[in-house]
């Protein structure tokens, strides 16, 4: 076995392998991020690599919410992992950007500290859909377990909002300015929710003053980021440790494609996001919504519609000509008519090159991972276009085929006694429990479910009748015959 990657064996490394192209010694820590998942590692900390040959002090501290995994394998690597780019001739890059590993449950201390270091500037998050604790309007749901303990108890929080709101209280009381709160998860006006949240967490807790200092000293731009990233697993290990020469142990992948679009105030940074390939941008909320609908609508069909026709991930389900067909027309014929495209970005462009990177051959992404947490995705990714769609009296069949994969998803996973990934998932077997194969009686169950379906989509016959027919197609011992007929 080649040696751990770290900082000493670094110049052991592999010539091709490229390297940090700054001297990290050199760096300090500006940003605080939560949630150090497989993304932001391929995504954002790949931007702050960029921005630390111009900027020392923009060297990142994550810290997970509740698992020690990522401090484990990190720690003794000094921070230090590759990122494989997937293409058709992949490379390998040693990110050197995170110089700090936390686990909040283990040293909350450690993480108030970094709050409150006047040399912190940014909080960054990738926390999924369901860290932000919403209530399907939108707002903070107080009746959330983690919420409710949370505000029982602010000093020892355990949500991403309990733990900023708590920071920017010491930071406050410390006499420091404020900072910027940059959400990089895949929620609509994933900044307003977050800044949101954080004003009703901080009144909730009875602290109106507090609330107020937030408003005026904390910015909390929105944000679009894009970069298909499969989960890691073992083939990606050997295949980083070949590349590399040295052992890692959580090596990440991606597409070479990576986007990031931030609209509102980085004041001084703002150059140096520019300048590392960000995008900035007044109307980030525009390209938001071209990317949730369209490339995340698609994702989020293709896996539940895939998974029901027996395909195991995005490429294999591309290389089906009826299901490319299908979701190629879902994008132009259903999702694009109810996206405004802003300016920039040409929606037809856009939907030919997320298919091309869909098809991507390099890339192994398991529709098995898309679908988790599916209660949390659809609302952005299908139900919102939906219901424009039928407001606008738009085609809605393909869109309403997914939304019906999704319960027949649901309904066979708990038939087969597999553990469904969804912070519903009580509720949703429960559904799938009740459900008996008959399209009408089992769609009017999982429609029942109002922390999934506004009322006004509940209650639309048009939608029933679209929901119903695409469940009996795909129920049908037939489906991947018929779907392809
Ligand atoms: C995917 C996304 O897992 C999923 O739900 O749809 O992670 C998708 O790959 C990214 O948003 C692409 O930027």
């Amino acid at each position: 076995m080649s040696p751990r990657l770290s900082e000493t064996t670094l110049p052991q490394a592999r010539a091709e392998a490229i390297r940090p192209a700054y001297d990290r010694a050199e760096s300090r820590i500006g940003v605080v991020h939560f949630g150090p998942g497989a993304f932001h590692r391929a995504h954002q900390a790949f931007f702050f690599d960029r921005m630390l040959t111009r900027d020392p002090g923009l060297a990142i501290s994550v810290v997970s919410l509740r698992s020690d995994a990522v401090r484990a394998a990190l720690e003794p690597q000094d921070g230090l992992y590759s990122l494989l780019e997937r293409e058709a001739e992949p490379s390998l890059r040693v990110i050197g950007a995170i110089r700090e590993v936390l686990t909040a449950p283990g040293d909350p201390e450690a993480v108030f500290a970094r709050l409150t270091d006047p040399m912190v500037r940014l909080v960054s998050a990738t926390v999924t859909e369901k860290g932000y604790c919403l209530t399907p309007a939108g707002d903070l749901d107080t009746s959330h377990p983690d919420i409710r303990r949370d505000l029982a108890d602010p000093a020892r929080p355990s949500t991403l909002v309990g733990w900023l709101v708590e920071g920017l209280r010491r930071r406050r009381t410390a006499g420091l300015p404020g900072l910027t709160a940059l959400s990089c998860d895949n929620l609509s006006r994933n900044g307003d929710a977050w800044r949101r949240t954080a004003l009703q967490f901080a009144r909730a807790r009875g602290e109106a003053d507090l609330a107020r200092w937030i408003e005026g000293e904390v910015a909390f731009p929105g944000s679009m980021v894009d970069s298909i990233t499969p989960a890691t697993d073992e083939a990606l290990r050997t295949e980083a440790e070949q590349a590399l020469g040295l052992t890692d142990a959580w090596p990440v992948q991606r597409e070479r494609f990576a986007q990031w679009v931030i609209g509102g105030d980085l004041g001084a940074d703002a150059a140096t996001f520019a300048e590392a390939g960000v995008i900035l941008t007044g109307d980030v909320a525009g390209f938001e919504r071209a990317k949730l609908r369209l490339l995340n609508g698609a994702h989020s069909t293709l896996a539940y519609v895939g998974l029901a026709l027996g395909v195991a991930t995005v490429a294999q389900a591309m290389a089906e000509p009826r299901l490319a067909a299908f979701v190629e027309a879902l994008m132009r014929r259903e999702i694009a008519p109810t996206v405004a495209a802003p300016a920039g970005l040409d929606l037809d462009g856009y939907i030919g090159e997320v298919l091309t990177r869909f098809r991507n051959p390099a890339i192994v992404h398991k529709l098995s991972q898309i679908a988790w947490d599916g209660s949390q995705k659809l609302p952005v990714r299908l139900l919102a276009t939906l219901d424009d769609a039928l407001t606008q009296n738009l085609p809605i069949d393909r869109l309403a085929t997914g939304v019906a994969a999704w319960m027949l998803f649901v309904r066979r996973q708990a038939g087969a006694g597999e553990a469904l990934v969804d912070p519903l998932a009580r509720d949703l077997v429960a559904v799938a429990r009740t459900c008996t194969g008959e399209p009408a009686a089992d769609v009017a169950r999982f429609l029942a479910l109002d922390a999934v379906f506004p009322r006004r989509l509940a209650q639309s016959p048009r939608l029933r009748a679209a929901l119903e027919a695409g469940y009996a197609s795909l129920s049908s011992p037939n489906a991947r015959a018929e779907f392809a007929a």
